[in-house]
């Protein structure tokens, strides 16, 4: 490879076959350099952001918790817009276009086409991002810092909107050379059904053409204000479009999430699909139902009205929420019939207690799975009600919801996915191996008791999002908080101990690539695979819903036996916000 003379590191360096092949000795796939080489490239550009933003997580946990109370506010808006842009946008939307590509022409054996296109849009996108954090950086009044909804009619720079819009135009550069592969595949082989990772890849860029058109259209419209080529701003009609790419935004998270879980817990863990109707039928619900869900950001907006509100959150978005239970049992399903199918059953739970899960690419993404569910999604769902939504909105436990999603579920995924790319795409072994080992417990813990913390002092005591100081921060009134402020001592210390696990990854991440020694041969599928092969020579070859799943089917009644007590203590605390009749 020509690219290798500036590859430093040999962070490009796979051994290719002279037409830029290789077999992956883990997942047996045929992979040609020029989509592995974009993959790579999106995936490290996502982990600069991570660690970018994740120094945001340092400070704007720090304001909040009163005994350190480290930023004043304005400075504490410029912070918290770097830690969302950074890490909901630019740290997500890199990692989407890698799994694009990874889900596209890697898992189909294909090269990545117009290459060229590949680099210009990775070009944008970073131009784009840059912009964002240089508006962001230098918003001096009467620009606001924009957080992550830049509601107008508050102004921000007029510089952040060109910023998101040119990382919108990349991301949609970037998307192209997926496009065209997908349709080169179907072209030349029409009678074939994708595979089901490819399949997710594709619903998720659906899913994202519809976010970016939103976005464009809404920091359009901003930016046509913010330069008086229009007079004024309609506030109520940048909300509903904003949310098409703020909401959307987290569809793609969504199903890319949901997309990585299949392929992980296949190659690391075993699993099988046990239905791909089921499943691929569950993507499809996404696709009609999932953007109505938007709303829910809307429930207590006064202009939008009453009859909407419920249409499309209450029947409209129960379809995605139908679709997310389907994946939500699929995947654990996979998993045990797959994995009893290899004979490592026993036993209600056998095939759970058997699992790799000294592995950390199998154990944060089966983390991912649980805390997602537990934390984001029962807490999604039930902050979802127009009813229960009144107790949640823009209170502190919001925050707590969405880190349950977008933290905990997706990017530890994605986590996951980096610990299993640098072990098969970069070729090395991980560096510091017991300290990888215990990392996704490390995260999972401080990071889950951070958000639940996150959610304890919205529900129970109020406490607002988005503010420098809660404790006394209406002047002129005798209101105040005083009564978390012990809680958020909890909180500080556990957000404290979340970005050190956060760090580690990074700290693991980093040393692999600097020092990671290179696998020999076979060593990563002996690491990697569950009994060391994808498929097991002489294994059972009856169907894999032959095998029972009655471990799921506990799991499952456990859940759903949390998602209702949940929801039932939820109506209780509305009920007790006051009393009728006294
Ligand atoms: C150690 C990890 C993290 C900690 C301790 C942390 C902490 C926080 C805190 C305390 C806030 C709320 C501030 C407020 O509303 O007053 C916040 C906001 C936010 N965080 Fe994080 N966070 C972490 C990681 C992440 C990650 C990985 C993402 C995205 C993938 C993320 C996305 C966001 C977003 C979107 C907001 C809301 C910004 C807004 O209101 O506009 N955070 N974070
Ligand atoms: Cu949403």
């Amino acid at each position: 490879m020509n690219a290798s003379r500036l590859d430093v590191l040999g962070l490009f360096d796979h051994e290719y076959d002279d037409d830029g092949w290789r077999t992956c000795s883990v997942t047996g796939l045929e992979i040609h350099s020029s989509t592995e080489n974009y993959a790579k490239l999106f995936g490290l550009t996502a982990v600069v952001a991570l660690l970018v933003g994740g120094l945001f997580a340092i400070t704007v946990p720090l304001t909040r918790w009163e005994l350190v109370g480290l930023l004043e506010p304005a400075d504490f808006y410029i912070h918290l817009s770097m830690h969302a842009w950074n890490l909901l946008i630019f740290w997500m939307v890199f990692m989407e276009i890698s799994i694009l590509y990874v889900g596209g022409p890697l898992v189909l054996g294909r090269k990545l086409p117009i290459t060229t296109v590949a680099k210009a849009g990775w070009g944008t996108m970073v131009a784009g991002a840059v912009l964002v954090n240089y508006a962001i950086w230098t918003t001096t009044p009467p620009d606001q810092a924009p957080l992550l909804t830049a509601y107008a009619p508050l102004p921000s720079a007029p510089l952040f909107y060109v910023g998101a819009v040119v990382f919108l135009l990349g991301a949609t550069i970037a998307a192209l050379p997926f496009f065209l592969s997908m349709w080169q595949e179907k072209r030349e082989n029409p009678g074939k059904t994708l595979p089901l990772v490819a399949f997710g890849a594709f619903v998720t860029s659906i899913i994202a053409v519809q976010a970016i058109l939103g976005g464009l259209a809404v920091f359009t419209y901003a930016l046509l204000w913010r330069v008086e080529i229009i007079s004024s701003i309609d506030a109520s009609v940048y909300r509903h479009v904003y949310w098409i790419v703020g909401h959307g935004t987290q569809q793609i998270n969504l199903v890319a999430m949901i997309t990585v879980w299949y392929f992980l817990t296949h190659v690391v863990g075993g699993a099988e699909v046990v239905s791909e109707k089921v499943s691929r039928t569950a993507f499809i619900l996404y696709l009609f139902f999932i953007n109505l869900g938007a709303a829910h950001h809307l429930l207590s907006e006064p202009v939008v009205e009453l009859g909407w509100r419920l249409f499309n959150t209450s029947y409209a978005f129960y379809g995605a929420a139908f679709a997310s239970m389907i994946h939500a049992f699929a995947i654990p399903a996979g998993l045990e019939a797959g994995r009893r199918k290899r004979g490592k059953g026993g036993g209600l739970f056998g095939w759970l207690t058997s699992a790799p899960w000294h592995n950390p690419v199998f154990s944060s993404v089966v983390l991912s799975v649980i805390l997602f569910g537990f934390i984001g999604g029962i807490t999604g769902v039930v902050m979802g009600q127009l009813q229960l939504n009144m107790t949640w909105q823009n209170t502190f436990a919001t925050v707590g919801h969405f880190h349950g999603t977008v933290v905990l579920g997706t990017t530890f995924a994605f986590m996951g996915l980096i610990l299993f790319l640098l072990q098969t795409s970069f070729d090395r072994k991980l560096a510091l191996p017991r300290l990888a080992s215990l990392w996704p417990y490390l995260f999972a813990s401080t990071m889950g008791i951070t958000a639940l913390m996150m959610m304890y002092v919205g529900l129970l005591y109020g406490v607002p999002r988005r503010v420098a100081e809660v404790v006394e921060n209406i002047p002129g009134t005798e209101f105040n908080l005083v009564a978390a402020a012990p809680l958020f001592n909890v909180f500080g210390v556990f957000a404290m101990l979340a970005v050190v696990s956060g760090a580690l990854f990074l700290v693991i991440a980093l040393a692999t690539l600097l020092f990671g020694k290179r696998n020999g041969d076979g060593e990563a599928a002996e690491r990697l695979l569950p009994d060391g092969t994808l498929k097991p020579e002489g294994g059972a070859s009856d169907p894999v819903h032959a095998y029972e799943m009655r471990g799921t089917f506990v799991l499952t009644l456990v859940f759903m036996g949390v998602f209702v007590v949940t929801w039932a203590l939820n109506w209780y605390l509305l009920s007790q916000l006051w009393s009728i009749g006294l």
